[in-house]
């Protein structure tokens, strides 16, 4: 469309007219893609609407990601590939329309939430797009999420072309590694490029001599003669590897060789994992509130991530022993959990330990329950202050990188990472901005509970800070056709009264990479590895479900033969148990084919400290009330072990059962994952990860 000739539509002005009335019809100030979709499908079924099949408008509106309406004005943003967008705006008599800018574009849906206000000129307006200008920037949509292996094909380019410059700067990046004050890679023996390579060539041709197994410490005096340090191999055969491999960098360098060299240099030795709300614990707390997948995942990553930096110093021939602490919060009434100790070490690791720090208030005093982690901003900096004093006394030294978990980790991860200046990661696990719709738009109402204003504000700061950023799908970042990434959405957007943002972050920004998690095989595996199972956990789940009354269940199911359809999660409004219960309840033909199975929460609102957990439990007693569910349902209280838990998944298989992951929306959905590995049917939302 040309944006030059704003009356471009008017040759179809009898029939727009129409469509807008439409669209105007539905008394809505803000319309969302479907509902833009649908009215648009009804209307092109009409014998004025044939006449806008095929053309400019109709290719517009199939863009269309969103509409605000104001008679007669109607502005749309229009996607015309992932992360990138326009905005136009019609008036609907004249059938005028014109592309406007995005600031125009976001002031109109202030105008809409807010009103006219005198203060229009005065808002804040944030673009961050100065601030990247000069950093390389993907350009095809299928590259997102691959930030590695573009800035690896961006640098070889780089150091290609300008040899001189590139080579210089990659002799920089050896000089400066060092571990407690130990040099590694080159020593001062080695001043410039000219004596890398006259030196590399020595090393070459004396390790071509030596056997292939000998340890570098029966050769490091020569290499340090030569000007090399440790960790280049902890033997001759990967040493020399290694140093062939630089050697083909300074010939003539390509993307895989700088990303094998890259990958062989050790550069983390210590490093904090954050991740402050909820109960961040071992045992006892999956199913809490605010406690989830985080913890699964940064358990296992933890341990990984040990494994494999060991497994590196181990190869390049170092004795350091990597460290890693996950910082969170300390919980002085923590319950049955572990979260009111100071430190804990990590099960599975040999240098892993979960390392607590208190919340205090503005007069130093600590803050002993557990708050909701929509409430834990007036915190996070002086935790952060606290934090950096422990982390620094318990490596003796800063860490080599800190990784943000979630809006707050992130946020506590830019505050050590600036004051310390260390490498930043971030990863989000959950954008609430997507999960609650127009909570920017009416951020406002939201404030008393969700607190909007910090939380987007802080994933704001953090994600153009954060050095790289860790996501565990390509759909978390820019979504698809359809839908909006969950990253994207921070591209443009409007808190009436608070700011606006114009360029916000950019989905093409090499910082993203894409690594998703999957569930511990060792506990997920399949229900018919029968000989892996252990027979006690499985006939006290038997009992469990279908047994008689209990304390920690509700229902009895009158017919044990029938499939189970099972679901488990956090009781949060977002998830949507209550939402499956409903459904279930409404279905005669359902419950006569299958039992339903539900673990979350507890049975008895007063064991509960969460508000938003009580009000889902009073609901799910309310729905087995209202659909007299008590003998085709059993809902049992959350299953914190995951022992039970995964049994309960291949449970439900050996009953030839489904499970079903009804949330309103999902970032990831690690419950997705552990029952499709369970080898169960598997039903998921389209909203989000899952998709
Ligand atoms: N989980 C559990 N008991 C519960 C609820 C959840 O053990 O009552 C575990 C579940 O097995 C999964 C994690 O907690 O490992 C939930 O992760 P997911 O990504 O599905 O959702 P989140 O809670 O992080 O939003
Ligand atoms: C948080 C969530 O809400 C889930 O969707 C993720 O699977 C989990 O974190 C782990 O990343």
């Amino acid at each position: 469309m040309n944006s030059n000739n704003p009356g471009c539509f008017k040759q179809h002005r009898t029939q727009l007219h129409a469509l807008f009335q439409r669209f105007n019809a539905l008394n809505k100030p803000f319309l969302l893609r479907s509902e833009l979709q649908t009215v648009f499908n009804q209307f092109c079924e009409t014998e004025e609407g044939q006449h806008l099949i095929g053309r400019d408008f109709e290719n517009l509106i199939r863009h269309c990601h969103e509409a605000a309406i104001h008679d007669p004005w109607f502005f749309v943003a229009s996607r015309l590939r992932i992360g990138e967008w326009q905005f136009w705006s019609y008036q609907m008599d004249e059938v005028y329309c014109q592309e406007v800018d995005v600031t125009d574009y976001l002031k109109f849906k202030e105008k809409l939430v807010n009103g006219d206000s005198p203060d229009d000129n005065w808002v804040l307006e944030v673009n961050l797009q100065p601030f990247n200008r000069k950093f390389p920037r993907m350009k095809e949509s299928r590259s997102i999420g691959q930030g590695v292996e573009f800035l690896n094909r961006h640098l070889s380019t780089r150091i290609f072309k300008d040899l001189g410059a590139g080579h210089t700067k990659l002799f920089d990046f050896l000089k400066v590694h060092q571990v407690n004050d130990r040099q590694l890679m080159i020593n001062n023996q080695i001043q410039n490029i000219e004596e890398l390579q006259s030196a590399l060539r020595k090393a070459h041709k004396f390790l071509e001599d030596q056997i292939p197994d000998t340890e570098w410490a029966v050769f490091c005096n020569e290499m340090q003669r030569f000007g090399f340090e440790p960790g280049w191999g902890k033997n001759a055969e990967i040493a020399l590897e290694s140093i062939r491999i630089l050697q083909d960098i300074l010939e003539a360098p390509e993307p895989g060789m700088l990303q094998a060299f890259l990958s062989r240099i050790p550069m983390i030795f210590n490093l904090v994992i954050v991740s402050p709300h909820g109960y961040f614990g071992q045992a006892g707390v999956l199913g809490l509130p605010d406690t989830g997948g985080q913890v699964v995942y940064i358990l296992d990553q933890v341990r990984s991530l040990e494994q494999e930096l060991e497994y590196q110093m181990h190869e390049y021939g170092l004795d350091v022993v990597p460290r890693i602490i996950v910082l969170t919060r300390l919980l002085p009434d923590a319950g049955n959990t572990t979260c009111n100790q100071k430190s804990e070490t990590i099960v599975g690791t040999q240098n892993a330990k979960i390392l607590r720090v208190p919340f205090r208030n503005a007069g130093g005093k600590i803050i002993r329950r557990w708050i909701s982690r929509f409430k834990i901003y007036p915190y996070l900096e002086q935790f952060s202050r606290e934090a950096e004093k422990d982390i620094t006394a318990e490596f003796g030294r800063k860490p080599d990188l800190i990784i943000g978990n979630y809006t707050d980790g992130n946020l506590v991860a830019y505050l050590l990472s600036q004051r310390l200046k260390v490498t930043q990661c971030n990863i989000a696990h959950a954008l609430e901005k997507t999960k609650y719709l127009y909570s920017d738009l009416y951020w406002q109402k939201l404030e008393s509970i969700h607190h909007f204003s910090c939380q987007f504000t802080a994933d704001l700061i953090a994600m153009n800070t954060a050095d790289f950023i860790i996501t565990s799908t390509y759909h978390e970042i820019a979504g698809d056709e359809e839908n909006i990434g969950q990253y994207e959405s921070y591209r443009n957007y409007t808190m009436p009264g608070l700011y606006r943002v114009k360029n916000g972050i950019d989905v093409y920004d090499p910082k993203f990479n894409i690594v998703s998690p999957g569930p511990s095989q060792e506990v997920f595996f399949p229900f018919y590895e029968k000989n892996k199972r252990y027979k006690d956990v499985r006939d006290n789940i038997e009992e469990m479900v279908f047994g008689g009354p209990m304390e920690i269940a509700r229902g009895e199911l009158r017919d044990p033969s029938k499939p189970l359809i099972m679901s488990l999660a956090r009781l949060d409004i977002i998830k949507n148990i209550t939402g499956l219960v409903e459904w279930y309840g409404k279905s005669p033909e359902l419950r006569k084919k299958a039992n339903l199975l539900i673990s979350a929460g507890f049975i008895d609102a007063s064991k509960s400290a969460s508000q938003e957990e009580r009000e889902q439990i009073a609901r799910l007693h309310w729905l087995m009330d209202e659909y007299n569910l008590d003998e085709n349902m059993r809902w049992i209280e959350m299953q914190t072990k995951k022992t039970v838990v995964s049994e309960i998944y291949r449970f439900t298989a050996d009953t030839r059962g489904a499970f079903v992951q009804p949330a309103l929306f999902e970032a990831f959905g690690l419950t997705v994952v552990e029952s499709m590995v369970s080898g169960l049917p598997t039903f998921a939302t389209c909203y989000g990860g899952p998709r």
